[in-house]
């Protein structure tokens, strides 16, 4: 029932609800009373915290159902990606949670096995539900353990080479195991390929509605205890086959089909679960549902129902609060649309994301050039490297964290055969709200090992579309092109440029020579005066590439007594180990201190926190680079020497 259509009589039943059994118990009257209650708690909790409003919102009769069904956490409730377990949550005693969702210390937007042992798995990486499906039920087959395993995957993630080898697999096995395919025909953007197309087609066909009846007759007509699901299925199938024959795909696959459903309908919902969890064997449950439904803004949502507004947004509109400002994505978008513009052998990939990563203004431009390939960034890359093959320059834009999954194909499919493919990492560093899956703070360190591959971190809008253009000059091998989430930094000019590294402040005394990484140039610029200040003299660097080692940058090194790195990376094999390395390499035996992410989780909260818990803000930078240095014997000088910036440089007489 939609909140908009302002017929529901609210009772307060949301309040009375403290676990599963509370949502058993209620009779259909109240889950429709519960579902338009469950609507407007989403709607008003997050639009004060930002979060996964559009997907939850299609999803609330389906947990309904199958927290009605399934007797969680025996049963074992499976979310693929996990942003749309927002009313699992709330049905699992996690109300209060809400007024604090993805803020430090606050509920987490994914599920969390801390937060309840409803729980299980924290993944957030898009179509992994199947194959975590597929383990468990086999370890309950062969531990004698009777509980149902069902996964939730939606038609997007579907598009995901995971949920296909999971698929075989548990086709093969047998185990009873139910998989819930949430479709909404969308993933941010409609959902591209053949998958989505057959799935589409199902949806579109005119006699779809005739379907659902059929299929309601079918189920609702037939005692389902004491009749063999089979003939359950088979009279559902006969249904569906006069009209569409959908099912050809799963069952061809050796998989029952049970569908479609209407997945806002609870009672239709529950039927086809019921079936399904009684079969004893892998079972689909196709429910067909509206992303965002029940709420105006995020159904006319053209671009992604409101898929997941980052911070807080108007109730009335679902516009963002905040003020728009300038994003290193928009950078990007528009430099790549420029040189685009300029040559024709320049191709964008995205998956599945091409309004986040901004590459949906080249598409907007120049439609024939650009491929969404779904969610499958493995495929991404290896297509990428086909399409260098065939004479092309692609640019795969990404998020950071998302290129992780593909680095054999990068490592062996694009670097082994030196093709001149760029990777344009979107979200790199500690990115925020999203927790510890979402950081992209691997990529320096995990593809930094890949031979041949060049790394490039710029530090504002100047240096990013200066650095994109260098990679996409580049025609013997990959590079990288990575920048943080969020607004762009301000333009920070080098005095001057040696090699490919720039200088950006320096003084005459030459004690610390501080390496700022990426838009940590700015907190470079920082250190330097509160170091000058403590009487010692700082060169701030930014290496603009960060791999391989610039040659330059140990140059300057062996020049001063003291090297620091600060980079929004993992330090294990960062850019201050590559420096390292290289200085013992070249015998330069300055001692070097590197300031990063250490390897671990880090849980969820604003960028700017999770910097400050790490230590990587100027005034604590500042004192560390300090106490090294003091501790180096070094004497500081008095009067405290004046650091030089390009502003100083360029500064009129
Ligand atoms: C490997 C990976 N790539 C990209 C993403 C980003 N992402 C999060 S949700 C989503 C769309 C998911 O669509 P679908 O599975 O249909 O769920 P819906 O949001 O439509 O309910 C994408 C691309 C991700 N989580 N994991």
């Amino acid at each position: 029932m939609s909140v908009e259509e302002g017929t529901v009589h609210h009772t307060g039943l949301l309040a009375t609800v403290r676990g599963p059994q509370d949502v058993k118990r209620m009779s259909a009257e109240e889950l429709d009373v519960l579902a338009a209650e469950i609507r407007d708690f989403l709607i008003a909790k997050v639009s004060r915290t930002g979060g996964h409003v559009g997907p939850n919102l299609g999803v609330v009769e389906l947990t309904l159902a199958m927290h009605r069904v399934f007797d969680s956490p025996r049963d074992r409730l499976l979310f693929d990606t996990g942003h749309q377990a927002y009313v699992h949550k709330i049905l699992t005693g996690r109300q209060t949670g809400f007024d604090r969702l993805r803020q430090r210390g606050g509920l987490s937007g994914y599920p969390s096995q801390a937060e309840s042992e409803h729980d299980l798995i924290e993944n957030s990486h898009a179509s992994t539900a199947l194959s975590y499906a597929d383990g468990l039920a086999k370890a309950y087959a062969l531990r004698g353990e009777q509980r149902s395993v069902v996964a939730v995957v939606g038609d997007g993630a579907l598009t995901g080479g995971m949920c296909w080898e999971a698929l075989n697999n548990i086709a093969t096995a047998r185990n009873p195991l139910v998989i819930v395919v949430n479709d909404n025909g969308r993933s941010y953007a409609p959902t591209i390929g053949g998958l989505a197309d057959h799935l589409s087609s199902l949806r579109l066909n005119p006699g779809y509605e005739k379907v659902l009846d059929t299929v309601k007759e079918a189920l609702g007509s037939t005692p389902l205890v004491g009749r063999p699901m089979y003939e359950v299925l088979h009279a559902v199938k006969r249904g569906i086959k006069d009209a569409v024959a959908p099912q050809a795909m799963f069952e061809d696959l050796g998989i029952k089909y049970v569908g479609p459903v209407d997945g806002h309908d609870v009672a239709a919902v529950e039927s086809a679960l019921r079936a399904a969890k009684n079969f004893g064997g892998p079972v689909i449950v196709h429910a067909v549902t509206r992303k965002g439904y029940g709420y105006r803004p995020a159904e006319e949502d053209e671009a992604d129902c409101l898929h997941g507004p980052g911070s807080a947004f108007d109730i009335e509109t679902g516009k963002l609060v905040a003020a728009p400002s300038v994003k290193w994505t928009h950078v990007f978008a528009d430099e790549l649309v420029a040189i685009a513009d300029e040559r024709p052998d320049v191709v964008g990939i995205t998956a599945a994301m091409a309004e986040p990563t901004g590459i949906a203004k080249l598409a907007r431009k120049h439609p024939d050039r650009v491929y969404d390939v779904g969610i499958a960034e493995q495929h991404a890359a290896t297509s990428a490297a086909g399409l260098a093959l065939g004479g092309l320059h692609p640019v795969v834009a990404v998020y950071a964290t998302f290129l992780n999954r593909a680095f054999d194909q990068v490592l062996l499919d694009v670097a082994m055969h030196r093709l001149p493919v760029t990777f344009v990492l979107d979200r790199a560093g500690i990115t925020g709200p999203d927790g510890p899956s979402h950081y992209g703070m691997w990529d320096m360190s995990v593809f930094g090992v890949v031979p041949g591959l060049r790394i490039a971190a710029p530090r504002d809008a100047a240096t990013l579309r200066e650095e994109l253009r260098e990679a996409v000059a580049v025609d013997d091998g990959p590079t990288i092109v990575r920048f943080p989430t969020g607004t762009v930094a301000a333009d920070l000019p080098a005095v001057r440029r040696v090699g490919t590294v720039d200088v950006l402040a320096e003084s005459a005394r030459k004690d610390v020579l501080l390496v700022a990484v990426g838009s940590f140039g700015h907190l470079g610029m920082e250190v330097a005066t509160r170091v000058a200040g403590q009487g010692f003299g700082v060169t701030v660097v930014d290496p603009r590439w960060v791999r391989p080692v610039p040659a330059e940058l140990v140059e300057l090194a062996a020049g001063h007594r003291l090297v620091v790195t600060v980079e929004d990376g993992v330090r294990v094999g960062g850019v201050g180990d590559a420096l390292a390395q290289a200085m013992r390499d070249a015998d330069v035996r300055v001692p070097l201190k590197d300031l990063g992410v250490p390897a671990d989780w880090h849980p969820h909260g604003t960028r700017a926190q999770i910097l400050a818990d790490l230590g990587l803000t100027a005034q604590d930078v500042a004192r560390d680079v300090t106490g090294w240095i003091s501790r180096l014997d070094v004497e500081p000088v008095e009067p405290v020497e004046p650091v030089i910036t390009a502003d100083d440089a360029t500064a009129p007489n």
